[in-house]
């Protein structure tokens, strides 16, 4: 990280810039993984020889479809959806949807990028893959919602299955969106094939934990790092950006760990709450009445809501974002590390720009990146197949203690890595080569395909 691209990669990383124009995010995500790279190349020159770099920078397969779909007032409208089947060396296609109208090609790829080291960290047996739309699901009608859901499975149930590719949430994505596609699914294939889809209800299919699994898996990581340091979460002032799915399980996982979350947020602003933020009302708003992040306040008046405020201003010892891609730049780390910020976890899938991460790299505060810390969520989708496969259902705790078991691996996995590749204490480093070594192995085997 920040060292730059090693000589016989940047030709590589030259030729991806080409052959996908005006990807940003995508080039930004690849050049991150492809600067840990360089020592792998020179302990493994079959990677080199066999140009798994080349490959595994090319998705096997990107799916692009019309989404046709008709408001509640009569109106036709045209969505754009995408699925793209990144890598299935390790297992069938596996990631989240997003619906956000920021969706675009871009987006997708470097989601599915990322998902396919990501998964490889957990040790489940599932590829990396990444869907969703432009759709934007703000004020739109449950119907509505529902017939757009059934419009993407309309085209998108050909392209997935239990063995092929199986899709989840993501932004916009949670329980209500997956049960109208998995309602579609069902109907279309006329097959009761539960492990098509994974955060689904819990009457149908579901596991529990699934929910709460990004947000606890993150705050797990975190708190592996702290204790490498001889450090815990207890009595930490934490800030969490987001108030969706993931924020919401990270403050709670970090307030039964004994730390204090006084901050969250949304694109409109950000709540400061200093006696620590009343979880239960967070979810009532967000999850119950899907409410703004504003309306807090009507609820506590020692809170204090900034308009259009940033969350890394406000000054704390864990930051948590866990919000969305490019969301805490140089100069909020900058700001986090001059606060006396000790440890980031990432529960957004690249939310740090590659600045930001060199300043928490450069000051060796804990960084946990997102392909590390948020993968508990994809991991408790996998332990959701093995119970459709099964067709059984674990309980909470047994499916929480797996989780951990998981989170505590990855994190081994990460650090031990590091050390091994000369880069003590960086997760960046140990992610992106633990991640990349199990998929290039398995493409080795696989042959030229
Ligand atoms: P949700 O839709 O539940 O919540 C998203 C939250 O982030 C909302 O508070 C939203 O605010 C905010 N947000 C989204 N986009 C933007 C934006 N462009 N600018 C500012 N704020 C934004 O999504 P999740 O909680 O599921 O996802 C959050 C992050 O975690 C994403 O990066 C996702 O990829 C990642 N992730 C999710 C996993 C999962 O299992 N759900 C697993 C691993 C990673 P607003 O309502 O104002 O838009
Ligand atoms: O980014 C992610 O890992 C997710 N959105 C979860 C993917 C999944 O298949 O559970």
């Amino acid at each position: 990280m920040g060292n730059g691209l090693d000589k016989k990669i940047q030709p590589i990383y030259d030729s991806v810039i080409a052959r996908n124009p005006a990807e940003r995010e995508f080039h930004q995500a690849v050049k991150e993984v492809l600067e840990s790279l360089g020592p792998v190349l020179k302990k493994h020159p079959e990677f080199a020889e066999h140009k798994i770099i080349e490959r595994i920078c090319e998705p096997e397969r990107q799916i692009i479809f019309r989404i046709p779909w008709t408001t509640d007032k009569g109106e036709d409208m045209i969505n754009r959806g995408f699925r793209v089947q990144f890598n299935s060396a390790l297992g069938p296609y596996k990631g989240g949807l997003r619906f956000h109208p920021t969706v675009y090609l871009g987006i997708i790829k470097f989601l599915g990028f990322e998902q396919i080291f990501k998964n490889a960290l957990t040790g489940m047996p599932i590829g990396g893959a990444k869907g969703g739309s432009d759709f934007d699901p703000k004020g739109r009608s449950e119907a509505e919602v529902m017939r757009f859901c059934q419009s993407l499975m309309t085209e998108l149930h050909r392209h997935i299955g239990e063995h092929t590719d199986v899709p989840a949430g993501d932004i916009g994505v949670g329980g209500r969106e997956i049960g109208y596609m998995y309602g579609q699914y069902k109907r279309l294939s006329n097959r009761w094939e539960a492990g098509v889809l994974t955060g689904k209800g819990l009457a149908w299919g579901g596991s529990l934990v699934r929910t709460e699994a990004t947000g606890y898996g993150a705050a797990f990581f975190v708190d592996e790092m702290l204790k490498v340091r001889g450090d815990s979460f207890d009595g930490k002032v934490c800030t969490v950006s987001g108030s969706g799915n993931v924020a919401i399980y990270t403050i709670e996982k970090i307030h039964q760990l004994g730390g204090k979350c006084i901050a969250c947020s949304d694109s409109g602003g950000v709540i400061l709450h200093e006696k620590g933020l009343d979880l239960d009302l967070i979810k009532q708003l967000k999850e119950v009445e899907r409410r703004r992040i504003k309306d807090y306040t009507d609820y506590h008046k020692d809170a204090v809501y900034k308009e259009g405020g940033n969350i890394w201003d406000i000054p704390c010892q864990v930051a948590m974002p866990s919000a969305t891609e490019n969301e805490l730049h140089g100069r909020h780390a900058k700001t986090l590390v001059k606060h006396g910020c000790i440890a980031v976890g990432e529960g957004a899938n690249m939310p740090t720009t590659p600045k930001g991460a060199e300043v928490f790299l450069n000051a060796k505060i804990a960084y946990g990146p997102g392909k590390a810390a948020n993968a508990g969520g994809v991991a408790t989708s996998a332990l959701e197949m093995q119970q459709n496969a099964m067709r059984d259902a674990w309980s909470f705790e047994d499916t929480e203690v797996k989780l951990h078991r998981i989170m505590k691996n990855i994190h081994k996995l990460c650090y031990e890595t590091a050390e091994e590749y000369g880069s003590p204490g960086n997760y960046v480093v140990g992610a992106n080569i633990a991640g990349f070594i199990k998929v290039a192995r398995a493409m080795l085997a696989h042959g030229v395909i």
